[in-house]
């Protein structure tokens, strides 16, 4: 009878006591490797806050310096998405352009720009993006709140990527039309003159150790955000440029 209202009163006190633990910042690992030869890498925690905010701290080094460099974090709420192989170059000029890396590492879900707004709407602000210091390093630290991040992005932290743009491919150390030419994928919005350069991706970082490339997430489209890169590249070119590309991205009908 004691044996069995002490273990009546353990039962009751159990389960306030599983509510009552508090939710706890928990960080997770990443570690980016370089994309198209870009010679840049770079390692990154992402901690969840229990309010809901985000704190992304990249340390990185080998990118072009003094350069602005768009970075995101990319992927879904669920899903299976991971960071492109050398054969996702599908027009063969040895790089794999952001056109055809979305698809496969997933839209951007949170921008890390270094002041502002944070969502996907500023996916191609480069005006707020990290700039490499003269040595090429490229070091970011922000807590992006909550109101910046999709549902379900917090709670798939392992599944999520991030990914670093711009690289110097003719080691000019800036971005240019010789290397590479235009940017494809703002060209397909009528945008020209822009450098592939300044949108290709430079590193892609997934959950460490990156024993598999494949860490899945996202169910959503992968492509909708990719105009957004393009405002970027346009933003290289001065604020004419980037209206130009919201005009024709608002009339091909995508989300800006
Ligand atoms: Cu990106």
């Amino acid at each position: 009878m004691q044996y069995r209202k002490a273990l009546a009163t353990l039962g009751v006190a159990a389960v306030p006591l599983m509510f009552a633990a508090p939710a706890q910042a928990d960080t997770v690992d990443f570690t980016l490797n370089e994309l198209n030869g870009s010679g840049a890498n770079a390692s990154a925690t992402i901690t969840t806050n229990s309010d809901g905010s985000m704190t992304v701290d990249i340390t990185g080094s080998g990118f072009t310096p003094n350069m602005p460099h768009a970075q995101h974090i990319h992927g879904a709420a669920s899903g299976d998405f991971f960071c492109p192989p050398a054969s996702a170059d599908k027009n063969g000029d040895g790089q794999v352009a952001t056109e055809e890396g979305v698809p496969q590492y997933g839209g951007v879900m949170v921008s890390l720009t270094t002041k502002g707004d944070a969502s996907a709407d500023s996916g191609l602000a480069v005006e707020r993006m990290p700039i490499a210091d003269a040595s090429g390093n490229l070091d970011y630290s922000r807590t992006v709140p909550a109101s910046a991040i999709p549902a379900g992005i917090t709670e798939n932290v392992e599944n999520l990527h991030i990914v670093q743009h711009g690289l110097d491919v003719n080691g000019n150390d800036k971005y240019d039309l010789q290397a590479l030419g235009e940017s494809v994928f703002a060209k397909s919005l009528g945008v020209k003159g822009i450098p592939e350069e300044a949108t290709n991706p430079a590193t892609c970082g997934e959950v460490s150790p990156s024993g598999s490339v494949e860490t899945g997430a996202g169910s959503t489209s992968g492509t909708e955000n990719m105009p957004l890169f393009a405002f970027g590249g346009a933003a290289l070119l001065g604020t004419a440029g980037a209206l130009i590309v919201r005009r024709r991205a608002a009339e091909a009908g995508v989300k800006s």
